[in-house]
């Protein structure tokens, strides 16, 4: 898509600071990071928003969350076990889809949050 922001990243016409890539899939961080960990996963091929994915998409939806862990364990905010058994640490996702859902850029993403709290404007 010509005027997309994030086709534009993923083709590399404009920079970010990437952090995974595959055949599928870009990973890099926000730009406007909420947390201390703020990545967003999209895939490579243009797709507006979840609302518009239907069962073709399952196979790129699957692999874009299959990477979540991946990303979490790299950043360090894989949620861990102390000796109690109790967990810790830890991350959030989020897809955004339509102005009541918050989207902004019409390329779809997910993002993932982690580390240290407060973020900003989440619980
Ligand atoms: P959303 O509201 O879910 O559409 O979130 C869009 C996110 O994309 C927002 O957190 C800021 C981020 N973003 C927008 N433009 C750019 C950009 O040019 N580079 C990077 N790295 N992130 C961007």
């Amino acid at each position: 898509m010509d005027n997309c922001i994030f086709c534009k990243i993923a083709n590399k016409q404009i920079p970010s600071s990437i952090v995974y890539e595959d055949d599928n899939l870009l990973a890099f961080k926000d730009i406007n990071p909420a947390a201390p960990v703020h990545l967003l996963v999209i895939p490579k091929q243009h797709v507006a928003t979840l609302s518009e994915c239907t069962e073709e998409h399952a196979e790129v939806l699957g692999k874009m969350l299959a990477l979540v862990p991946r990303l979490a364990a790299e950043h360090g905010i894989s949620v861990t076990r102390g000796a109690d058994g109790e967990p810790s640490g830890g991350f959030k996702t989020l897809i955004n889809s339509g102005p009541d859902g918050g989207q902004e850029v019409y390329h779809l993403h997910l993002h993932l949050y982690g580390g240290p709290r407060p973020w900003r404007g989440m619980r």
